[in-house]
């Protein structure tokens, strides 16, 4: 093995990348045994690739591969071993991050200025921090001799497709686990050009398995009895049918699902700085966002003023394009992620909220849907209790602090907060008292590798970041 850092060569990295839209299994791409998928680019509804998925035999050659190279070469592997391999991937993601940057927004609709600015940095960061990790597990006070759970299985969503694959590989193989990930279905590009920047940094076959496919080869892998723990992010719908499969099977399970977060806006907050952040955190990715502040807050008296300025803001947002660097907001996902909000959009009007739109003009093709806003929404309405995982974002009053909390914590969620104040005991008293696993005070969708990340409630179970995601991937 040769350790020095060099980007792997260009032809090497073109080879991989060709065949790349298949499973990769035990280190090599092979024919799957499942149907091809074609991936399309939701803003122009064109087919992007097609793409090979595994059968059922494919998630069982990967799981046993996976356990081979767990029990014969990672597991063993001392961890500053293992450190080599994962900051070399963490170098080639950034080397490359205009590719997956491209590659990302072609193939989930986000604006390029979020996948080359968040995205692919964010994964090349968490990859950096876990490398860095890897020979520190007897440290970090996690026991005496922290040790590997073994075979991982992953499912992961259309989101933040590179991301998500980083955040549950990252630890996974930090720790001296291997693992098997599935893609979403509508977005299994980069997480297999990962897969081949993998192999071009020499990880050793199998203790990395990517397996394209739909709901079936998830739920395949995830009741494989061959795994240790299951790593799932996605809809609670399938997260409690999982939470349902694996009880009773002893193998180790961390759920991020669905959110319905509150941001809070009181009075004496920084109005620009508030309307700026509200926008953010529900426009961000399309609404597209486990942790999109989706409830607005907004201290009664200051409403009106609150939500002139909101519309003005969210009037010079640009929807189109997702390659143009000036686009805000990109494409819906797909067709049935758009048909999703257009129903729960128009619960809202059922039910009485008042619909606002902003006025811009929508591309002519593509799955887009424009930045809208619901107000007099009662918290019994769909739209202030269902995720609506789009550009929607739902405005409700209060008048006192008491109330805030109230309401926010009034959902069966519990992922993520916003609190915007100008009086810093004010912000910590109120995020003391809401129930959500991250609460940013003026400032929203803040993501660090070095934070845990994750829910309460219906929103899930586990961290995913910092020591503390550590303790997932871990006999401790
Ligand atoms: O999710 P699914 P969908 C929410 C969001 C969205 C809704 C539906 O509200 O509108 O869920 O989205 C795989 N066993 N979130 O339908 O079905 C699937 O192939 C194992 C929030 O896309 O949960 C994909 O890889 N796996 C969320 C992944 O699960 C199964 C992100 C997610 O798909 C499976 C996504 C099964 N039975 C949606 N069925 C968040 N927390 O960020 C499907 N999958």
């Amino acid at each position: 093995m040769d350790w020095t850092y060099a980007p792997a060569p260009e032809s090497a990295a073109l080879a991989n990348l060709q065949p790349a839209y298949r499973p990769f299994l035990d280190g090599q791409f092979v024919d799957g045994g499942g149907e091809p998928l074609k991936t399309t680019n939701p803003a122009t509804e064109e087919v992007l690739a097609e793409v090979g998925t595994a059968g059922p035999a494919d998630v069982d050659r990967a799981v046993a591969a996976a356990r081979r190279a767990y029990t014969e070469v990672w597991g063993p592997m001392p961890g500053a071993e293992r450190a080599k391999y994962l900051f070399r991937i963490a170098r080639v993601v950034a080397e490359r991050s205009r590719e997956l940057a491209v590659l990302e927004t072609l193939d989930n609709g986000k604006p390029i200025r979020e996948s080359r600015d968040i995205d692919v940095p964010t994964a090349s960061a968490h990859l950096f921090h876990h490398a860095g990790w890897a020979d520190k597990l007897g440290y970090a006070g996690l026991g005496p001799d922290p040790r590997p759970l073994g075979v991982v299985g992953a499912v992961i969503p259309w989101n933040f497709p590179l991301l998500m694959a980083v955040w549950k590989i990252a630890p996974a193989l930090a720790c001296g686990n291997t693992i098997v990930l599935k893609p979403a279905e509508t977005t299994p590009l980069t997480a297999l050009v990962l897969a081949g920047i993998a192999a071009d940094a020499g990880l050793p076959p199998g203790v990395l398995n990517v397996l394209p496919g739909a709901g079936d080869v998830g739920a395949a892998l995830v009741g494989h009895q061959g795994l240790d723990k299951v790593a799932f992010t996605g809809s609670t719908e399938v997260g409690k049918e999982i939470q349902r499969r694996l009880g009773g099977t002893g193998r180790r399970l961390t759920l991020e699902l669905g959110g319905k977060a509150a941001n809070i806006v009181y009075d004496d907050a920084p109005l620009d700085q508030a309307v700026d952040g509200v926008v953010d955190g529900i426009f961000f990715n399309q609404g597209h966002v486990c942790c999109a502040g989706s409830r607005l807050l907004v201290q009664e008296s200051i409403a009106e003023e609150f939500e002139t300025l909101l519309r003005a803001r969210i009037e010079t947002l640009r929807v189109g394009d997702p390659l143009d660097k000036n686009t805000d907001v990109g494409a819906i996902n797909s067709r049935a992620q758009l048909d999703r909000i257009v129903d729960l959009a128009a619960a809202g009007d059922a039910e009485g909220a008042q619909r606002w739109t902003s006025s811009c003009a929508l591309p002519e093709r593509g799955l887009f849907f424009p930045p809208t806003v619901f107000s007099g929404v009662e918290q019994t309405m769909r739209v202030a209790r269902e995720e609506i995982f789009g550009p929607v974002l739902s405005v409700l009053t209060f008048r006192t602090p008491d109330e805030a909390v109230a309401k926010a914590n009034n959902t069966p969620y519990g992922l993520s907060a916003g609190v915007w104040t100008e009086k810093g005991a004010k912000a910590l008293w109120t995020a003391q008292r809401v129930r959500a696993g991250v609460v940013w005070a003026n400032t929203f969708n803040r993501f660090d590798p070095t934070a845990p990340f994750g829910g309460y409630r219906e929103s899930g179970f586990g961290r995913e970041g910092g020591r503390i995601g550590l303790e997932a991937y871990l006999d401790a």
